[in-house]
């Protein structure tokens, strides 16, 4: 496609929770939005993407500041001065720009939107699903107390979610994972995501979550210590698996070849893009290494999006494609996601409409922005 503008939207939506990892505790989701408007093979066309960078630079290095500063200047220029621009394009065009991957990955969704629009094809068909709807898990962030973390956890669970993942920090594991444990049974899919909180130091410790019976333990170290990883799958039963420290396909076969990671969390803003995503599922599915899709508290933008990626059929455990309302009272989209009912229980439909499948709210872009859309043309 030519593309002729691209629209960076800041908006926040309130969240129906505060949610609290090891990294912070948010109450509003700011993010960034991407429209970008061209002509497809004579047609106008238009997409949408969504920078699932947080509002401050706890979880990676990339922040909404950054990330609207680094298209503005840099990225968003270069697409806009290349002659044709292809979702396959867009990576080769960005790789000037050092790391920045989820700015990068944001375009080229909107890119891969606005084409497929054109084309008719929904993402799911493009990607190549392998099913019609997918399996969701909730994300349990860390609550002030074990009471409040039950009630929580019992709420999901009454709504039909097929997997819990709580939360841990150091004076935040064993405790709440024993009575969320006790609660929901010992056959029930839990696992539990640090976010990079401990140290090797604490392997004796962590070892300690093994009776739990948990599906996995998500990214305790900090995100480019592999080695301490490797140290730890060696020390403890419950499955590693990798959620910060995989930011490509290559660091994702060098982490399952050591022995990191027998499981991976494949977020597509985290790796630069959903086509980058596609590689790390095949590779993952042609290595026998099971993979789910993460989550970023994404509107429905990029909700859409995660659940066409999560039917690909490597995605054999449930993600953190949880419903729009665990997050938003109200979904920035016209479809907001609803867990199914009877044998569809805890999945969610993957839409099948052209691109995303899913309308944007103009309304809701305007009255939830921070700031004036920028329009880069
Ligand atoms: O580590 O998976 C993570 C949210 C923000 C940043 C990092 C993570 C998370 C979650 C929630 O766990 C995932 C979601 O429900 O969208
Ligand atoms: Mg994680």
């Amino acid at each position: 496609m030519k593309l002729e503008s691209i629209t960076l939207h800041r908006i926040a939506m309130p969240l129906v929770r505060p949610f609290e990892t090891s990294f912070g505790r948010q109450t509003a989701r700011v993010v960034l939005l991407v429209h970008v408007r061209g002509d497809v093979d004579g047609a106008a066309s238009e997409g949408w993407g969504e920078c699932v960078a947080m509002d401050a630079p706890l979880y990676s290095s990339e922040y909404v500041d950054g990330c609207e500063h680094v298209i503005r200047h840099y990225l968003a220029p270069a697409l806009l001065a290349a002659a044709d621009v292809t979702a396959d394009s867009v990576a080769r065009t960005l790789k000037f720009v050092v790391g920045h991957r989820m700015a990068k990955a944001a375009l080229e969704a909107a890119v891969l939107d606005a084409e497929l629009r054109a084309s008719g094809m929904s993402l799911g068909t493009y990607f190549g699903a392998a099913t019609d709807w997918v399996d969701c898990g909730v994300s349990v962030g860390i609550s002030p107390d074990i009471d409040t973390l039950l009630a929580e956890v019992s709420s999901y669970v009454d709504a039909g979610y097929r997997r819990i993942k709580l939360k841990i920090k150091p004076g935040w594991d064993l405790a709440p994972v024993a009575a969320v444990r006790a609660l929901i049974g010992a056959d029930a899919a839990l696992q539990v995501d640090a976010n990079t909180a401990y140290t090797v130091d604490d392997i004796d410790h962590l070892r300690q979550l093994d009776p739990f019976n948990l599906l996995l333990i998500e990214q305790p170290f900090v995100e480019e210590d592999i080695a301490a990883h490797v140290l730890l799958a060696h020390a403890i039963t419950t499955p590693v698996c990798l959620d910060e420290s995989i930011v490509n396909v290559d660091v994702a076969i060098d982490a399952i070849e050591r022995g990191a990671t027998s499981v991976i969390n494949i977020k597509a803003g985290r790796v630069g893009g959903y086509l980058e995503a596609v590689r790390i599922h095949d590779v993952c599915l042609a290595l026998d290494v099971p993979v789910w899709c993460g989550g970023m508290l994404e509107t429905g933008i990029g909700r859409a999006a995660n659940v066409a990626l999560a039917a690909l059929p490597g995605f054999s455990v449930p993600g953190d494609t949880s419903a729009s309302d665990r997050y938003f009272a109200e979904d920035v989209i016209e479809e907001p996601f609803i867990l199914g009912n009877d044998e569809h229980r805890g999945q969610l439909r993957v839409p099948t409409g052209p691109g995303i499948g899913v309308t944007v709210r103009d309304d809701l872009v305007r009255d939830w922005a921070l700031a004036a859309p920028l329009v880069l043309v």
